[in-house]
């Protein structure tokens, strides 16, 4: 009985360490690059930081926004979650037809434009993501 009941701890507290590691291992997260491009100034800035495993692309900018001194301001809609509104001080605006586009470059350059924003898009393993500053 009692050799039942070690077994059965030492089974459980096995779990209970690798669930522990496996997590730990997974919120590290990964690398990601972020590009600041203005395409009307032609001007660049490259960020680096981490993203989480099938994190969004948000939680990335928002872990910058905290170390770095890259900014940004984003609105709320309740059909399509956060639209980028503006980004280190620069606003898109209507009167101007100006945004801040969504782009993700994967590893092999091609470049691709998500047809969701920075509150749902989920880039790939090694994607860099680039908001550019636009005319539309
Ligand atoms: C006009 C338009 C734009 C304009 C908005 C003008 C402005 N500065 O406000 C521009 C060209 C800037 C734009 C940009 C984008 N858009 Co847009 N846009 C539209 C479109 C064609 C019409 C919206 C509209 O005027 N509705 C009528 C008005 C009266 O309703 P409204 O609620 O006030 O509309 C506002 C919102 O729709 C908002 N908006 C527009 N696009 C987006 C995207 C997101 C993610 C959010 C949160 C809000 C938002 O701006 C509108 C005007 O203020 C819709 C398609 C459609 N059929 O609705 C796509 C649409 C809403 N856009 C879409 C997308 C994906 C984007 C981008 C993320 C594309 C990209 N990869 O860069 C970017 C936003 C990037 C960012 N800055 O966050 C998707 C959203 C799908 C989703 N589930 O997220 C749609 C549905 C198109 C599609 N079928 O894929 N868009
Ligand atoms: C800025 O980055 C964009 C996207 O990667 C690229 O197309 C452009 O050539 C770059 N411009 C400069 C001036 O580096
Ligand atoms: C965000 O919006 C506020 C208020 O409109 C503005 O003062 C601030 O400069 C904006 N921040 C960025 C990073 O654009
Ligand atoms: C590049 O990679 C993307 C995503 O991994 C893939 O969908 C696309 O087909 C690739 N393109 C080329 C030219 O290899």
């Amino acid at each position: 009985m009692i050799v039942t009941m070690t077994s059965l701890l030492t089974t459980a507290q096995l779990l209970l360490v690798s669930v522990t590691l496996f997590h730990g291992a997974l919120s590290q997260g990964s690398p990601i690059d972020l590009i600041v491009f203005n395409s009307l100034e032609n001007t660049n800035i490259t960020y680096s930081t981490t993203i989480a495993d099938r994190g969004i692309v948000l939680g990335a900018m928002r872990r910058l926004q905290d170390a770095h001194s890259f900014k940004f301001n984003t609105t709320e809609y309740p059909d399509y979650g956060y639209f980028l509104v503006s980004v280190n001080g620069l606003p898109g605006s209507q009167k101007d037809r100006t945004s801040w586009e969504l782009l993700s470059e994967s590893k092999n350059g091609t470049i691709i434009r998500p047809d969701v924003g920075v509150g749902c898009y989920i880039p790939k393993p090694g994607e860099r993501i680039i908001l550019k500053f636009t005319k539309y």
